[in-house]
């Protein structure tokens, strides 16, 4: 019974539901930066985009941070979009998520996977 309301409020996938709504409710403040170097940071960012499913604790701890550190990347959902989907596929090689998409200059785009270690590339390479 209760498992039933829960599934009718929260959908199919009630755990990853319950953690998107509860990181939502106690999302930190984004650290606040002077405007240049805000700039800066957007700059960095403009072309990287992030392979997400919104209910994956590891995407929500991905974008957790990114929130944090006002860090902003364009989400693709590779869920319900059949294109992002295909893409990440194609491209990446895997079906998982979180997956960062960092574009080159001479050569082709990396697909960078595991929540840490996009952490630790947002950290080193831009903050
Ligand atoms: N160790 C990985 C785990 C990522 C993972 O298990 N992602 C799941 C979603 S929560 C996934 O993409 N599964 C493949 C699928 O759903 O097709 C990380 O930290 O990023």
């Amino acid at each position: 019974m209760t498992k039933k309301l829960l599934r009718k409020i929260l959908g199919r996938d009630i755990f990853g539901n319950l953690l998107r709504v509860g990181n939502y409710l106690t999302l930190p403040k984004p650290i606040q930066r002077l405007p240049e170097e805000q700039e800066l940071i957007d700059e960095k960012t403009k072309d990287l985009s992030l392979y997400d499913y919104s209910t994956c604790p590891f995407c929500i701890k991905v974008r957790r941070f990114m929130h944090e550190n006002n860090i902003n990347i364009q989400i693709l959902d590779a869920s319900n979009n059949e294109t992002h989907k295909s893409d990440l596929l194609a491209y990446g090689g895997k079906q998982q998520v979180p997956c960062l998409r960092i574009p080159q200059q001479d050569s082709d785009d990396v697909w960078l996977y595991e929540s840490d270690d996009i952490i630790s590339y947002l950290k080193k390479q831009i903050l």
